[in-house]
This record gives C-alpha cells, structure tokens and sequence, in this order.
C-alpha cells in the first residue's frame, strides 16, 4: 500500500499512530506530498480530486481516502480493534468526529494566517474557529473521561493527535487552560510509543 504523507498532517498522523498500533508500518510505503489549499498537484489528483491527505492506493490499486475511511479500512485489514462493537461503537465514532471537528478547525485557521494571501485574511474568522475548539475541549471533559479511561480506539487516537496538533500549530493559545482533566489524559497518552514515533516535525 501507499500512504500520501506529510509528518505535519494531524489527518496523517491517526494513520500512522494507527499503523504504529497494529505493528504494521512496514505495510505501507510513504510518498512526501507537502500539499496545500494552493498546492493541490503536490500529490498525484487520481488519488484524491480533492487534492487532500492522507490518500491510500491499496495493494489493488484502489484509492481511499478521506482519514476516517482510510482508518476504518486499515483497521479492518490488519484487525487493528480499534473500532469496538455497538454500543461502544457510537461513542467512540461521536469522539472521533468531535475531534476531526478540532482539527479541521486548527487546520482553517493555520491556512488563514499562512496560506491565505494577507489582504483577505480575518481575525474574527479565525476567532470563531477558536471558539468551536474550545468548546469541543469542554466538551470532552463533560461528557468523554470516562471514555478516555477505557481501552484504546480511534477516537481517543483522533483526540490524541487532534490535541498535539494544537501545540504544533498553535502553541500561541493556551488549549490547556480550563480542561484539566484532558490535560491529565494527553499527558499519558501522548507518551505511547505510537504517538512519539509520530510526532510532527520540531
Ligand atoms: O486543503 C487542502 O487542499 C490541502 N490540505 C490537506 O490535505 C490537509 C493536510 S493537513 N488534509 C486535510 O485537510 C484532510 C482532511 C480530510 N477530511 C481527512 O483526510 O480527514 C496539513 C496541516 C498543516 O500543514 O498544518
């Protein structure tokens, strides 16, 4: 298989923590693809019209993406377990999309400032990009630690690199500050060796 990757992608980065868990990264050949918003022939668009990764060719040649469906296949194909049955299930897909919900906000608001040209940027944007990821955060901490206490899953690897992406990209706002009992989770689970052999680039 073939993974479009770029260390600094928190959408790459669940692959790989995934691939970490399963013991399977030898599974998978990474092809650089340092794309952007601007940039979307930096990987190859059969793989992916939108111009986004992570994209995966198969070993049939078939493409899949986007994250979430790229780790629902790999999952199954390798018997990660890292998708429960139902009940479970639902909670941890709830988890997984509130944390997709965290990245891809971080992510609009890192292009805001950096890829969208200066003239036509907006704070207030931005600001209100913010405000959904700080909800997200408390929201978590409402409704989730007893989830997080529980055994490892993609939601909790979405959380995990949804959480290390904020301190990547915007370590300038203080994700931190409020949600204490995440805090504590991220300080452990940001030590699996998965998520540090995954780290983004210093
Ligand atoms: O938006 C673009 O055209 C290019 N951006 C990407 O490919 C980003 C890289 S993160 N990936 C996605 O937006 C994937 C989102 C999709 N829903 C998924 O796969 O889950 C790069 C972040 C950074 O450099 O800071």
């Amino acid at each position: 298989m073939k993974l479009y990757h770029t260390a600094a992608s928190p959408f790459v980065r669940k692959v790989m923590v995934l691939l970490n868990e399963a013991g399977a990264t030898d599974r998978v050949e990474l092809i650089p693809a340092a794309v952007s918003p601007l940039k979307p022939d930096a990987m190859p668009i059969d793989s992916n019209p939108l111009g986004k990764i992570p994209a995966l060719e198969t070993d049939d040649g078939v493409a899949i993406y986007d994250s979430r469906v790229i780790t629902r296949y790999l999952d199954e194909v390798l018997k990660a377990g890292l998708y429960p049955a139902a009940p479970r299930l639902w909670e941890t897909l709830t988890l997984e999309a509130t944390a997709e919900g965290i990245t891809e906000a971080a992510v609009l608001i890192r292009y805001e400032f950096h890829v969208r040209p200066e003239g036509s940027r907006s704070h207030d944007w931005a600001e209100g990009q913010w405000h959904k990821i700080d909800r997200a955060l408390t929201a978590v901490e409402t409704r989730w630690m007893a989830h997080l206490s529980g055994q490892i899953d993609m939601g909790q690897i979405a959380l995990g690199c949804a959480l290390g992406y904020l301190d990547f990209r915007h370590s300038d706002r203080d994700w931190r500050s409020g949600h204490p009992a995440l805090v504590a989770w991220y300080d452990r689970f940001a030590g699996r060796p998965s998520m540090l052999a995954t780290l983004p680039p210093g």
